[in-house]
């Protein structure tokens, strides 16, 4: 079981034009060290290496995964996260796609409404494990707890 977590670029953040430094991803990282048990883990910090989307896309298909998690701790990596997920889609990738962080904790809705395939809701470094278990042992991810989902379109 392959696993990718991305942290996108979402372009000039105020914090790095005032401070001049690009705080590491600690969300991500957490989950890796959560995860490494379980499966192999490529982080993937397309804000710190200055990736562009495309080369973002083509490090995730170079790896192939068979999820692809990405944090969504501010709003503003939101939208650089979901035009992956579509060229991802449009090139044939169908590794299971899931959000986490602040944004969409709060706004999964409208998140699983864009193509998502799950949401965690909160801090994520059981739950994350759980759904990689899950995936990995059954396929299925309905027994997760703290996940949201769509499921016959609810
Ligand atoms: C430290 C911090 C920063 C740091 C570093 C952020 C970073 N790049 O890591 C700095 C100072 C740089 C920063 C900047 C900004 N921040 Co800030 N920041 C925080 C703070 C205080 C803690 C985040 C943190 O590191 N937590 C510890 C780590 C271990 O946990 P975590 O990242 O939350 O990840 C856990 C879960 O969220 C979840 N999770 C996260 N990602 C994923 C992904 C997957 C796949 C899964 C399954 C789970 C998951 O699991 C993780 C492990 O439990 C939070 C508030 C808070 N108390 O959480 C605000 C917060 C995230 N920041 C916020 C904002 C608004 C910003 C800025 C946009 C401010 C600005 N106007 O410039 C910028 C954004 C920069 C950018 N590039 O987009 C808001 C976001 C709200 C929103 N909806 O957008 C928050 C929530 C504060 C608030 N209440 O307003 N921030």
């Amino acid at each position: 079981m392959k696993v990718a977590l991305v942290r996108t670029n979402p372009g000039k953040s105020g914090y790095a034009s005032a401070y001049g430094y690009i705080a590491p991803p600690l969300g991500i990282l957490s989950l890796a060290g959560a995860i490494r048990e379980v499966a192999e883990v490529k982080v993937i910090d397309a804000e710190a290496r200055g990736l562009a989307e495309e080369e973002t896309v083509a490090e995730i298909e170079a790896f192939d995964p068979d999820i692809v998690g990405f944090t969504t701790i501010a709003s503003t990596y939101v939208n650089p996260s979901l035009r992956i997920v579509r060229r991802m889609r449009e090139e044939g990738l169908d590794s299971f796609v899931v959000f986490g962080g602040h944004h969409s904790t709060f706004t999964y809705p409208l998140v699983l409404r864009e193509g998502v395939d799950a949401v965690v809701i909160g801090e994520g470094e059981n739950t994350f494990q759980e759904l990689v278990k899950a995936l990995k042992e059954r396929g299925s991810i309905r027994n997760v707890k703290g996940i949201a989902y769509v499921e016959k379109g609810t």
